[in-house]
């Protein structure tokens, strides 16, 4: 079992489809080890998207991720980084296959409803950023 960090963002919160985002990831096999609602503040989004800093988007997705709250959560299952992403689908809505929490969900490329880590070593970064020290069940 491995975990990694799903997070819903403000447009799917603010639209009132959290539970239904939850449910699809449950029913998808994962289980959820831990799970709060937040309002990051600029500091926290501009670090957590620290990689993105250079890219024309950056200002726009750090307005967009403190515009309202969003829900982290550490979701396990077996190779959960992977099986994550293909929960989620691509990044554009427009190329994710159909089913996908964002082919339903999600807006637009930068509205698009929910975050997951890409990688083993960022799942322990992001989860570690939102939930320091004893918050995730074991
Ligand atoms: P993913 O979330 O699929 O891993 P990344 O890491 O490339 O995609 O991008 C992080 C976030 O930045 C995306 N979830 C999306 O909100 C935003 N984003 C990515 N590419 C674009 C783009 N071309 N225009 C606007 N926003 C973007």
């Amino acid at each position: 079992m491995s975990q990694t960090l799903a997070i819903i963002k403000p447009d799917a919160t603010g639209a009132g489809h959290a539970g239904q985002i939850v449910a699809h990831l449950e029913s998808s096999g994962f289980a959820v080890r831990a799970l709060r609602m937040t309002t990051l503040t600029l500091a926290q989004a501009r670090s957590f998207y620290e990689v993105h800093r250079e890219r024309p988007f950056y200002s726009s997705l750090v307005a967009f991720m403190t515009s309202g709250p969003c829900i982290p959560i550490v979701l396990e299952a077996e190779n959960a980084v992977a099986r994550l992403r293909e929960t989620i689908g691509a990044t554009d809505p427009a190329q994710a296959v159909e089913g996908t929490v964002r082919r339903l969900y999600a807006e637009s490329i930068e509205r698009n409803a929910i975050h997951g880590s890409d990688s083993d070593d960022n799942a322990r970064r992001e989860i570690a950023f939102f939930f320091p020290g004893s918050e995730v069940l074991g």
